[in-house]
């Protein structure tokens, strides 16, 4: 009898502290699906409990933003509303974000401690903080017992990426898309922790871009695209928008400025630049190779000046991206002169100059940045001339080849990728004389000439990117097919929960519900 009495007492006053008396879920963190796969990960077998009362606590003012998007991930997953308060130190109870300089074996690594009462997520920086935000979004699993809760199995990750460079590439020039499509792709790439948007900003088709100093870029190149539909550009203030949103989630822009091929619609709006003897005109097909500015003539350069100075000032990130691919009406040496030139000009705006590995033919160094997408020679000879090679073979990571002959959008000059075709290969091994110091890190490119919509996009991307993603962020020996599909059967009830429009491959055993 009294010991009954004691125990009611006891629970009483559990129950006013608010205590709540749940026995924690066993659960196994190691069977969770996390994409990409952590560089270590242990289990503890239970688990912490996620209700209305849990809250995410900030050590600091700074990190109040990355709190309240770790709350709104979780509430869009959960249905939970999760309050975000200050706490100098780690809270007995709910989650906890905080600086520690001791992670620090890499850039934007970050560690995670769960057990029955709290979660801590710590890293050097924010960065740090946002990738592990994106593992806890995803240990997150809904129990179905007696009743449904969710929960976060207990246990600890440390992790940290294998390259710093892991972008996602959108034409936004053969078709145009406006901000806030640009804006979910973002999101929806950064939940795989890509940290890399390269805007693919002009080409033949359309220019992109508002430029104040040579207005009729845009009030005349932008007027169109591939198919004849009305194009588009960003302004000014646009990009400016799309790279601070792209900041908060950790990713760097890269803008391109394709040339000196490629540019057609810049000298239909200024004649001057035409490097061809034909008079041009607003294209709406989709051949390459038949355009070039004039590259001897003085006015192309102070137009890159112009331009490269002008985006300069509104690109936050290191890197400027000059095209130079697929320069068929170029000659060689007038190839390598503009190159060379325009080089010095992005380099005066101090940004790292990336092209296409054609570029390999100038007097690139190792300030420089090659991107391979097609000849292996090329990139070879951009490492021997002392650049970082960032991986896109066309082969694996192009999102614009069909998936398979019945794909009912993209192209398929360089392959079929399905998805096994994307994932199943390893960066290092890729060229002989390309090892990992060379590789600055990979990047999957969107052409559109058959993308014209935001499910176009979806249905491309997704899941293919998310295999690169691994590629880019996961340690070799974690990386494995039989795994990788089994986690990403998974992740198709998430992509279906953010409406996105993805791939159902059949090589994937998916649990959609
Ligand atoms: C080649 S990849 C191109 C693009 C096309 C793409 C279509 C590269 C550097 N140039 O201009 O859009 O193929 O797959």
């Amino acid at each position: 009898m009294i010991k009954k009495t004691m125990a009611a007492l006891s629970m009483g006053l559990l129950m006013q502290l608010g205590v709540s008396c749940h026995k924690p879920i066993p659960a196994n963190l190691s069977s969770v699906s996390l994409i990409p796969a952590p560089v270590e990960l242990n289990s503890s077998g239970s688990s912490l409990l996620l209700d209305e009362g849990t809250t995410v606590y900030v050590q600091n003012d700074d990190l109040k933003g990355l709190g309240t998007l770790l709350s709104e991930q979780m509430a869009s997953l959960t249905g939970l509303e999760f309050n975000v308060e200050l706490s100098k130190n780690a809270p007995s109870k709910g989650i906890y974000l905080a600086i520690d300089a001791e992670v620090n074996v890499a850039e934007e690594a970050y560690a995670l401690t769960i057990n029955e009462k709290v979660l801590v997520l710590k890293a050097a920086n924010p960065a740090g903080i946002f990738r592990g935000i994106q593992t806890i979004d995803q240990t997150i699993v809904k129990h179905e017992g007696e009743t449904t809760a969710w929960i976060i199995p207990t246990g600890s990750i440390v992790d940290y990426p294998q390259y710093e460079y892991r972008g996602v590439m959108l034409d936004v020039s053969r078709h145009f898309f406006g901000v806030e499509d640009v804006k979910r792709v973002i999101d929806l790439a950064a939940n795989y922790k890509i940290n890399v948007l390269h805007l693919h900003l002009t080409d033949d088709q359309g220019w992109r871009i508002e430029i104040k100093s040579w207005p009729k870029l845009t009030s005349v190149g932008a007027q169109t695209q591939v198919g004849g539909g009305e194009g588009g550009f960003y302004t000014q203030e646009q990009f400016k928008e799309i790279v601070a949103y792209a900041k908060e989630r950790f990713v760097t822009v890269v803008p391109e400025i394709d040339m000196p091929g490629h540019t057609n619609a810049a000298v239909v709006a200024y004649p001057e630049l035409n490097g061809t003897k034909k008079k041009a005109e607003l294209y709406t097909g989709t051949k390459v190779g038949f355009s070039t500015l004039a590259t001897r003539k003085e006015v192309t350069y102070q137009f890159v000046d112009d331009v490269i100075r002008e985006l300069s000032a509104i690109t936050e990130g290191p890197y400027i991206h000059i095209g130079g691919d697929e320069s068929h009406v170029t000659k060689e040496d007038d190839y390598v002169y503009f190159i060379n030139r325009t080089k010095a000009i992005v380099k005066k705006y101090n940004k790292t100059m990336v092209g296409w590995d054609e570029m390999a033919h100038a007097a690139i160094d190792a300030a420089d940045v090659v991107q391979y997408w097609a000849k292996d020679k090329n990139a070879v000879m951009g490492v021997e001339k002392g650049a970082k090679v960032l991986l896109s073979p066309s082969k694996r990571m192009y999102l614009d080849m069909k998936y398979d002959s019945t794909t009912h959008i993209g192209l398929d000059w360089a392959a079929l990728i399905e998805v096994d075709q994307a994932y199943n290969w390893d960066p290092e091994k890729l060229v002989e004389g390309i090892d990992k110091e060379d590789i600055l890190g990979l990047e999957s490119p969107l052409w559109t000439e058959t993308v014209e919509t935001m499910d176009d996009i979806e249905y491309l991307v997704f899941p293919r990117l998310i295999g690169h993603a691994e590629l880019g962020w996961s340690l070799p020996e974690k990386r494995d097919w039989e795994s990788y599909k089994k986690r990403l059967a998974v992740h198709g009830k998430r992509l279906k929960n953010k409406g996105v429009d993805f791939y159902q491959s059949k090589l994937i055993p998916w649990e959609i519900e």
